[in-house]
């Protein structure tokens, strides 16, 4: 790999390519269209402030959240900077209620792009930072016509890349095609990202435990004990801390670079908890592992899930593989 300094994401990513002989070439031109779509949404957030365009558009997502313009924006942006390339079969976005085809007069590929534009959009008016996630695989449908929702519902394992970028003080860029984890700063001076995060590994053990304990009267016992438990416990001889964003990518961005654990359980209310397994569980659960974490449902590897529906939810914890293995064994014991 070549000195690191002013290493863009454009040199990362062909040299990661140099590194492996395997590779076609086709995931770098899709990760760096990605690099340009994330910098044409950087630029809106940033001055959303400004320029009328926050405030509710009025409709809401499948998810039921009502929406935002800047969502809309950001979903139209990923579909207009990728549907054209000749690298997709199928999209699906977290904004839309099914699969989205690739327009008849572009060709056709073999990869298939899962995304949610902006994630944590119900902060934005707060100005905290909010996020795109994303997530990339092979087709497995026969032939090479359009892609279809199978392609779509894959289990996490097969994913070839994922990523995330945290609009926040500054625009971050983090990804993983199966080789590390690498994240990336946009310097707005002349619009490229630069690598400030190579191969980042998540530590084994944290201090930072992340949930919302709005939601404390309806968690199981298992998870009720676990937290207890880590108020009552020092780690490295200091207490554990409390750190909650309520937007999944600053959350997990926090996560992987300083340990610890983030948490969204079912409970009594929603036995499935609110995120969504195809568009923010997968690729996170993807970019963690690849960091040396762990990422499960309090059951099973996140990775293993079999998704039956675009919009599925699922639990998940998810961080430094000491602190999941923990929470596993009180929700386990729990349960006896
Ligand atoms: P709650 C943001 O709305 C989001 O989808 C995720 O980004 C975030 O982790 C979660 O919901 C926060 O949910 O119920 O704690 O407000």
């Amino acid at each position: 790999m070549a000195t690191k300094r002013f290493m863009t994401l454009p040199r990362h990513i062909l040299e990661g390519e140099r590194l492996h002989p395997e590779a076609t070439g086709e995931l770098s031109s899709i990760l760096l269209q990605l690099g340009l779509a994330a910098k044409l949404i950087s630029l809106e957030v940033n001055k959303a402030g400004l320029v009328d365009i926050l405030g509710f558009t009025g409709s809401s997502n499948q998810s039921g959240d009502e929406v935002k313009k800047l969502d809309i924006y950001a979903h139209e942006t990923l579909i207009k900077a990728m549907d054209h390339g000749g690298h997709f079969c199928v999209m699906a976005s977290e904004e839309e209620g099914d699969i989205i085809h690739i327009p008849a007069n572009h060709k056709i590929g073999k990869y298939v792009l899962l995304f949610d534009p902006l994630d944590g959009s119900s902060n934005i008016d707060a100005n905290v930072s909010i996020g795109t996630i994303f997530s990339i695989y092979k087709r497995v449908s026969e032939g090479t016509g359009p892609g279809t929702l199978d392609d779509c519902l894959q289990s996490g394992y097969n994913q070839v890349a994922a990523g995330y970028v945290v609009y926040g003080s500054s625009t971050i860029l983090v990804y993983t095609a199966g080789h590390g984890v690498h994240g990336f700063t946009l310097d707005p001076a002349f619009g490229e990202f630069l690598l400030s995060h190579d191969d980042i590994k998540i530590p084994k053990h944290g201090r930072i435990y992340s949930i919302n304990e709005g939601n404390y009267f309806s968690w199981d016992k298992g998870l009720k004990d676990y937290i207890k438990y880590l108020q009552a416990t020092q780690f490295e001889g200091k207490p554990y801390q409390a750190r909650y964003i309520g937007s999944m990518v600053a959350d997990v961005h926090r996560t992987l670079l300083y340990g610890g654990i983030f948490m969204y359980p079912g409970d009594k209310r929603n036995a499935k908890g609110k995120l969504r397994l195809v568009y923010e569980c997968n690729p996170m659960s993807f970019i963690i592992e690849e960091a040396g974490g762990r990422a499960t449902d309090g059951m099973q590897r996140i990775l293993e899930k079999k998704p039956e529906g675009l919009h599925e939810r699922t639990p998940i914890y998810v961080g430094s593989v000491e602190d999941v293995l923990l929470v596993e064994k009180f929700l386990r014991e729990a349960e006896e």
